[in-house]
């Protein structure tokens, strides 16, 4: 099967909630050892983000959203293992701390950013979703992380990253860690306007930031 062919199948796999599909195409991509970055980047995150569109279209509904979801995480399940092996580095570039803020269960774009960023050598600790803000501060703090990764994907949880860095701030703690953020509703003026040290829109984009704070 072409590589083309292999991004529409799986888009439809997860637009049409088809678990056991999603999962055997991320397995023919292993076996074929195609760039497993680009069958994300060009198959699952297309196919998500299809199934937003209906759902705010109204053709979707939360069943659907959910089903979608599920395909995502089991087809992940396949390709995690494999995008470690591939790690090319030994030594880390870094360690961060990821999750979604308190209150937001969306986890789906949170993980793409965690695996990409641990495929590239870094070293991620990832709390889960609906995460604690103090927690966010206690990881960095017990795991001397250099960055702490807030994603939010509601405009009233992304108020969670703002908090988040005024607690940094109470704490005396800015300057220690370097603050990321993104999510759906995030964007660079949201970033400068609460302090944040980035921001990214996908998760080869943060790869990409990571690395230049870094000086990677
Ligand atoms: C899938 C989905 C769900 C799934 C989540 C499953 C899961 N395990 O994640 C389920 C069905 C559970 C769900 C529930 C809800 N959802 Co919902 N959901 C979505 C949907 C369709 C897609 C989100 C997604 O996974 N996108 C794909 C990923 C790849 O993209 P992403 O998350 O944006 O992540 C990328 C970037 O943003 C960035 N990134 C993400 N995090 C970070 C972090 C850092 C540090 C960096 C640098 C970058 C970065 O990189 C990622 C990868 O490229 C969106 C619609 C949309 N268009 O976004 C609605 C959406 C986010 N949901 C919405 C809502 C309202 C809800 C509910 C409140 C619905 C309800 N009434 O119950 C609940 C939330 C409950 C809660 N407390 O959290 C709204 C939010 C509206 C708003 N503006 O606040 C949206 C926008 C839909 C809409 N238009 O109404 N949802």
């Amino acid at each position: 099967m072409k590589k083309e062919e292999l991004f529409a199948r799986i888009e439809k796999a997860i637009i049409e909630g088809r678990k056991s599909e999603a999962e055997d195409l991320a397995r023919e991509a292993v076996k074929a050892k195609l760039d497993l970055t680009e069958v994300i980047e060009k198959g699952y995150v297309p196919g998500i983000q299809k199934v937003g569109d209906l759902w705010e279209k109204g053709d979707y509904f939360l069943p659907e959203l959910i089903t979608s979801a599920e395909c995502m995480k089991a087809a992940m399940a396949v390709l995690q293992p494999e995008l470690d092996k591939a790690k090319i580095q030994t030594r880390s570039r870094g360690k961060l701390v990821i999750g979604t803020v308190e209150g937001d269960i969306h986890d789906i774009g949170k993980n793409l950013v965690a695996s990409m960023l641990s495929a590239n050598g870094f070293d991620v600790v990832d709390l889960g979703a609906d995460v604690k803000l103090e927690k966010f501060i206690e990881k960095a703090e017990e795991t001397k992380a250099d960055f702490i990764c807030l994603s939010a994907l509601l405009t009233t949880t992304m108020l969670g990253q703002k908090k988040a860095i005024e607690l940094l701030k109470q704490k005396n703690l800015c300057g220690k860690f370097k603050v990321l953020v993104g999510g759906a509703p995030a964007n660079q003026k949201w970033a400068d306007e609460i302090g944040a040290d980035g921001y990214a829109e996908n998760a080869m984009l943060a790869v990409k930031m990571v690395k230049r704070l870094m000086g990677a």
